[in-house]
């Protein structure tokens, strides 16, 4: 194992790597910004090192910094969390070339997954289903093009390959507004991926977001934990994630988690691994697949009692998994609220002083959070604080410990989204179960 470890993140997501080095018995460097000499993380990492200015491109994101306290801490590994430098490939292969092990995937797999097209082929030749498209790039022959779509059928989505995350598409209804959706999302994935190669899916209206967490050895060997479902979202950023997701079989489950496990094997994936899918009238979509351990990991730690970063932290060390897949039992239901700092109303970031903060707590309350009172979110980052998580038997008590968490919730001087949650916690449709992508914000146009 590792004898020390550079966590290269900030926030919720530093502590959280810090806690489960700290469990494995890896002494920890926390690389900061001048803005977050206050983090919590930064209190109780063994070393700490400033590495530049709050403007993330000078500190987060400055790899020279990062592999330089790597180098002056003698740590061993550099842990990238989420965001940030967790899926840039260039990075990943820097730390390797400087004699350090990136906790994650190879520069090579993220490079691969990283343009969407050539992770879609990928997945295709696994056998991963994935939304009925181009089959790779689109050429400039105008007629071939309108074939395609035609063949794919109205309405369609043009996607840049170096896009995802919902940047870089745009929906076409018909032939007429074809080629010039075309050309214009060309030119904005030019100037934002540097980058304009693009390909076409079957537009799926309402479907849900439903993502299968896996986790590989590198070695070929590869295991599936289940899924979440992500369904609700605002502009691209998930609110509320749960897992299991509501109305999907075990039988599904297996289905599912075995593509996407012969995918892993397949590409002798590393490290933890995410399969987004799209989910409607019963069938799976592949769209993308993130390299990274994601925000939203913990609500299938809850139900699976697998401990994820570790996991991470144990592929990279060369260990075997610890699980097969027939140790993966998932039980009962978690419920992820994300605590961000803004309007629960207008949904403007609210940075500041927190005066106050009393987190709820009891059985099978989970908060995964780097606030305390006294502390001062500062404007430069996204507005995550924490996550509450709830775990029960069955989701409607998950839901109900939500609610009471929630209602227990003090975070004073700032302004947070919990209104929203307590909302989104008795809202019927919700409660009901399964509602897609567009809910949330349809609802909060009323
Ligand atoms: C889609 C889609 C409908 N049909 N692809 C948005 C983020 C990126 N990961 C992929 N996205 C979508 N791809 C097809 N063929 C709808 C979306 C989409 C979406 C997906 C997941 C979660 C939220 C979303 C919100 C709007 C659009």
């Amino acid at each position: 194992m590792f004898d020390k470890v550079v966590i290269a993140n900030r926030g919720e997501i530093a502590l959280r790597i810090l806690r489960a080095c700290k469990e494995l018995g890896i002494k920890t460097v926390a690389v900061h910004s001048e803005s977050d000499r206050d983090l919590m993380h930064v209190r109780l990492a063994d070393e700490s090192v400033c590495i530049g200015p709050a403007k993330a491109t000078d500190s987060y994101l400055n790899i020279p910094a990062i592999i330089s306290a790597c180098e002056i801490t003698d740590a061993l590994a550099i842990h990238p969390g989420y965001g940030f430098l967790a899926e840039n490939d260039d990075f990943a292969e820097h730390v390797e070339q400087s004699g350090f092990t990136f906790i994650g995937p190879t520069a090579e797999t993220i490079r691969l997954m990283g343009n969407k097209i050539s992770a879609i082929e990928t997945m295709k030749k696994a056998g991963v289903p994935c939304v009925p498209g181009s089959d790779g790039s689109l050429g400039d022959d105008a007629e071939k093009n309108k074939v395609i779509a035609r063949d794919i059928g109205y309405p369609v989505l043009i996607k840049a390959a170096g896009g995802g995350g919902g940047r870089g598409m745009r929906v076409v209804h018909s032939e007429a507004a074809l080629l010039n959706a075309i050309s214009l999302t060309r030119s904005e994935a030019a100037a934002a991926f540097n980058n304009d190669t693009l390909y076409m899916e079957k537009f799926l209206q309402n479907p849900r977001h439903i993502e299968i967490q896996v986790l590989g050895d590198g070695q070929g060997n590869a295991i599936h934990l289940g899924e979440r479902d992500c369904s609700l979202q605002r502009r691209h950023q998930k609110v509320i994630e749960e897992a299991t997701a509501p109305g999907i079989t075990p039988d599904q489950r297996e289905t599912i988690g075995r593509c996407c496990v012969e995918a892993c094997c397949r590409m002798q994936f590393r490290g933890a691994g995410t399969f987004e899918f799209l989910y409607e009238d019963g069938e799976f979509y592949f769209i993308e697949m993130n390299t990274r351990v994601q925000v939203e990991h913990p609500v299938t730690e809850m139900v699976t009692g697998v401990d994820i970063v570790k996991e991470q932290i144990r592929i990279a060390a060369g260990e075997p998994l610890s699980y097969k897949q027939s140790d993966i039992h998932i039980k009962g239901h978690a419920i992820e609220c994300r605590i961000n700092a803004e309007d629960p109303n207008t949904f403007t970031p609210s940075p500041g002083k927190i005066n106050l903060y009393h987190p709820p707590g009891g059985l099978g309350v989970r908060i995964d959070s780097h606030i305390y009172t006294g502390y001062v979110v500062p404007p430069h980052y996204d507005s995550l604080i924490g996550k509450l998580i709830t775990y029960a038997d069955d989701r409607q008590s998950a839901i109900i410990r939500m609610r009471n968490a929630l209602d227990e919730f003090i975070i004073d001087g700032i302004k947070t989204n919990i209104p929203l949650h307590q909302k989104m916690m008795r809202d019927a449709n919700f409660i009901a179960g399964g509602v897609n992508i567009h809910y949330l914000e349809k609802k909060l146009e009323l």
